[in-house]
């Protein structure tokens, strides 16, 4: 009996992937028994450092690419090269995404803009580059990562929210385009994890207290706790092997239930 969970003998390119969810998620993949993992970072100096995050880890199985994922020329230029070098893109993720905590109306247009190009144009570059070839072998893994502002806004990140909750429409556009081509297109949407993107969310204040936010988040999780990124491991196995053959165009929230909690009561 197949295990339906395993990814033997496939290559998953996970974008930014050099540490934070990314990372973690190529690491559960490993477990999984990925054939390669396959990533990119923005430059060299970040490449050599994801490089030997890996190093660290443990995992031999891994190549890396410089590919800023905004730019469609090296975008499809990469997916050439990973298909000469690795072979096949049995699974991609769309990990890559930045954050921009600015109030909208003192936010620059350039700013607002950079935030879309990486968390919702890139996905689509991405996509589009990497499809044709599952469409000729009637196969594919697509995994966007969307997030609580796929479905929430909140002061400050209102670019971030407006790319995420494009994403979110964005992955299930590609589910009812690509599905006839065997492609399931599923987004996963973590709740607040611990990681540099959040880092400044979980600052010490300067008196030594708690961070505002950080007791807020801890308020509006059930667990009352930031998730780590290794919680994300699993239902990314899931949503890249054939045990999700089925489940297409869905979005699966991490979130340790924040989406079904009003919050505790101060
Ligand atoms: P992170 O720690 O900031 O890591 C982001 C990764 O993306 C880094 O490796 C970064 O590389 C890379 N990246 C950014 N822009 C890129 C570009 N243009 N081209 C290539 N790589 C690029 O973020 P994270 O917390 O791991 O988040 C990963 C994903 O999960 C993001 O899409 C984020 O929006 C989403 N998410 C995060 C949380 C959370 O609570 N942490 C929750 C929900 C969703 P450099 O370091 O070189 O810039
Ligand atoms: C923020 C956080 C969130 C998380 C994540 C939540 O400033 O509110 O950065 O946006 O990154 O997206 O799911």
């Amino acid at each position: 009996m197949n295990n339906p969970f395993s990814l033997e003998g496939k290559n998953a390119w996970i974008t930014g992937a050099s540490y934070g969810i990314g990372f973690n998620i190529a690491k559960a993949f490993v477990g999984a028994g990925i054939k390669t993992i396959i990533f990119n970072d923005i430059n060299e100096a970040a490449l050599e450092r994801g490089l030997a995050n890996y190093k660290e880890a443990g995992i031999e199985n891994v190549k890396g690419y410089v590919c800023d994922v905004t730019d469609e020329v090296a975008v499809k230029a990469l997916v050439e090269k990973i298909h000469a070098e690795v072979g096949q893109i049995d699974i991609l993720v769309n990990n890559a995404g930045i954050i921009k905590r600015i109030p909208m109306h003192e936010m620059k247009r350039q700013e607002f803009q950079q935030v879309i190009d990486v968390d919702l144009v890139a996905p689509y570059i991405v996509s589009a580059a990497v499809i044709p070839e599952m469409m000729e072998r009637r196969e594919g893994k697509i995994i966007n990562i969307c997030s609580m502002m796929s479905e929430l806004g909140r002061e400050t990140v209102s670019a971030y929210a407006a790319a995420k909750g494009g994403l979110k429409m964005l992955t299930r556009n590609i589910c009812s385009e690509y599905g006839e081509y065997n492609i399931q297109c599923n987004g996963i949407g973590p709740g607040y994890i611990a990681t540099p993107q959040t880092a400044p969310l979980r600052e010490r204040q300067p008196d030594g207290s708690r961070h505002p936010f950080d007791s807020f988040i801890c308020a509006k999780t059930p667990a009352g706790r930031w998730l780590n990124p290794e919680e994300l491991g699993g239902p990314a196995v899931f949503l890249a092997s054939h045990a999700s053959d089925a489940v297409n165009g869905h979005v699966l929230y991490v979130d340790g239930g924040i989406l079904a909690y009003i919050g505790k009561q101060p």
